[in-house]
């Protein structure tokens, strides 16, 4: 079918609009004419060549819209249903069975090649092969190719773009929280950046019930929405030079719980002088290729601390995006307040947008009149 889609052709350059030719649907595949796509920072850092994906590529990986046909062993889905899609997993692995799919063995193969396990690319320009299949889907395209692995249908009470971030950052912020370091009631918790996933795992954080959330990050608004939606401290790193200090003025033994959505290795080294004895720190930010883990391994040995990375917030999508859908419903997960919606055509003025700290989630929205 004939598709239109943002390619991405050049490391650090704009995507470009242009049509494309996808693969019919295989056996195992679901094709979904995409509503809304939300925009990640790892299509940005897959863009700029940062991860071995080769261009031209089209990305995105938090596709939202209807089901417009199935293979023929598919049954989780049929046409006309509303569907979100989040990252593929193979569901037969140990840890897929387990209840653990962000770890699946097959993860790398599955997401991020740039092509079907199999070394097939379903999107092509004339002769040329374009990579896709990222997360399972290159949801920046009208139409994407999923699997029932990685759709999960949706309630028709929830928007298309409030649905398509659920897939990657709102899922891998509030779960990582919830989730992976699933702190308690009362207990105290660090988060370095406020954007999508930052704050998101302040809304997972209040949903916990923690008793102190901090909030390290630059811009104004952001604080401000990251106090509203629940944070009880937010730090301007620009007015306090030793953030271990700033965060144990208010925490004196330090935090319960770290998690960074920057990657930032200066940040990263700061947040393990932030940590309480027994601490646990997840981290969720890309950092740069060959950054040494953070902090001091005596140091760690001695205060019993835990440093630890984190795919997707520990996510089961089956499971925990209905459960945040709830939360949504109950006002306990104010998506609207974070997000902000593009035409697709204008992906790069959104990209730009966000990169300013204009709006903190961008969503594409696609129009199939
Ligand atoms: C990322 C997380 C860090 C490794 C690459 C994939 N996931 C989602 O955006
Ligand atoms: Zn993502």
């Amino acid at each position: 079918m004939r598709i239109k889609a943002a390619v991405a052709r050049t490391p650090g350059a704009d995507f470009s609009i242009e049509t494309a030719e996808l693969d019919e649907p295989r056996g195992d595949e679901i094709r979904v004419r995409i509503a809304a796509v939300g925009v990640c920072h790892t299509d940005l850092v897959a863009r700029d060549g940062a991860m071995p994906f080769s261009l031209p590529a089209v990305l995105g990986h938090e596709g939202a819209g209807v089901v417009d046909a199935v293979g023929a062993s598919v049954t989780k889905v049929k046409p006309g249903d509303r569907v979100a899609v989040t990252f593929r997993s193979c569901g037969a692995c140990e840890r897929c069975l387990r209840g653990d799919p962000a770890y699946c063995f097959s993860m790398p193969a599955l997401n991020y090649i740039g092509m079907r396990p199999d070394g097939s690319k379903a999107i092509r320009q004339g002769e040329t092969a374009v990579s896709s299949n990222f997360f399972g889907q290159s949801s920046f395209a009208t139409y994407a190719l999923a699997y029932e692995r990685n759709v999960l249908k949706l309630p028709d009470d929830i928007p298309f773009e409030l649905a398509a971030p659920l897939g990657c950052g709102i899922q891998t912020g509030a779960g990582g929280v919830m989730l992976a370091l699933a702190a308690p009631p009362g207990s105290s918790i660090l988060i370095t950046g406020g954007g999508a996933v930052g704050l998101s795992a302040v809304m997972g954080a209040a949903i916990q019930g923690c008793g102190t959330i901090i909030v390290v990050e630059p811009h104004a608004s952001r604080r401000a929405l990251a106090l509203e939606l629940g944070a009880t401290h937010a730090i301007d790193p620009a007015a306090q030079a030793d953030m271990a200090a700033a965060v144990r003025a208010i925490v004196a033994h330090g935090v319960d719980y770290a998690f960074d959505t920057t990657g930032r290795p200066e940040i990263l080294a700061a947040t393990m002088g932030c940590l309480a004895p027994k601490g646990v720190f997840g981290i969720v930010g890309i950092p740069p290729a060959g950054t040494p883990m953070p902090g001091d391994l005596g140091a760690v040995l001695t205060f019993g601390q835990t440093v630890r990375g984190i795919i997707e917030g520990d996510s089961d999508p089956d499971v925990f995006l209905p459960e945040l859908i709830s939360h949504w419903r109950a006002g306990r997960l104010p998506l609207e307040k974070l997000v902000k919606t593009f035409a697709f055509d204008e992906i790069n003025a959104a990209v730009a947008a966000q990169h300013h700290g204009d709006c903190v989630k961008v969503v594409l929205t696609l129009d199939h009149g």
